[in-house]
């Protein structure tokens, strides 16, 4: 998969693409990610790249020209499956938008900033706006680099049997059951004996159970939705 971001604060994405999972499936050739500065498409030598809001009010918003080129300078070398805008007021991400969005070949990933990008942009040239929860961020990067990431961990080969992506909380609506390690006992806080067993019926009974019931205390909502 190849997935595009246009961002006016590239650096912001460095760190959490270049790291563990999101490394190796760059790494294994099995994701590629560019991103791109928004100011390359600037409509000045002075970098421009937003301005002041027609109707007033404070806040730039990022202008039409510099996406517009973008997106069309883009879209000449690579014909995106999505073109996504990263927005507060956009559809919240859940684990069925990312399962949907893992099979798809050519992503191109929108970061606003500041009040956001001119609506006509999102008339003509996007199709989907993602959120990715009910409370404000500066900017989309941060929301860009959570849904890459959501969406690269779910390419065949990028995880391996222990951390497959088939046992995740949210993949069958069920959160995950508490897991233990070594020692069996810690400052007498013993490890249930379900797990202690060696059957592997048995165990496999006790973490549904507590899947369960943990989905039924904390989200219920989770199982409405079935
Ligand atoms: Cl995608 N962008 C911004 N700026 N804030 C957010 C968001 C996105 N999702 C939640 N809050």
């Amino acid at each position: 998969m190849r997935i595009d971001i246009l961002s006016v604060l590239p650096e912001l994405l460095e760190s959490p693409l270049q790291h563990s999972i999101m490394k190796r499936a760059q790494d294994k050739g099995l994701l590629e990610v560019h991103v791109h500065h928004l100011r390359k498409w600037a409509v000045n030598e002075y970098g421009q790249i937003d301005d002041y809001q027609y109707g007033g009010g404070a806040g730039m918003v990022m202008m039409c020209e510099p996406l517009a080129k973008a997106i069309e300078e883009l879209s000449q070398t690579v014909t995106y499956d999505e073109i996504i805008y990263l927005t507060p007021d956009g559809k919240q991400l859940n684990q069925q938008i990312s399962n949907g969005l893992s099979l798809k070949k050519n992503l191109l990933m929108i970061c606003g900033h500041y009040k956001g990008i001119d609506e006509r942009i999102r008339e003509h040239f996007v199709t989907m706006e993602i959120s990715i929860g009910d409370y404000v961020l500066s900017g989309g990067e941060l929301a860009a680099a959570v849904l890459v990431d959501s969406i690269g961990r779910l390419l065949p080969g990028v995880l391996n049997d222990e951390t497959s992506a088939l046992f995740d909380s949210f993949q069958d609506n069920l959160l995950a059951p508490p897991v233990y390690s070594r020692p069996v006992d810690f400052r007498g806080w013993k490890v249930p004996d379900a797990l202690m067993s060696g059957n592997h019926r048995l165990i496999e009974e006790w973490r549904h159970e507590q899947s369960l019931k943990r989905t039924q205390d904390r989200r219920p909502d989770l199982l409405k939705d079935l």
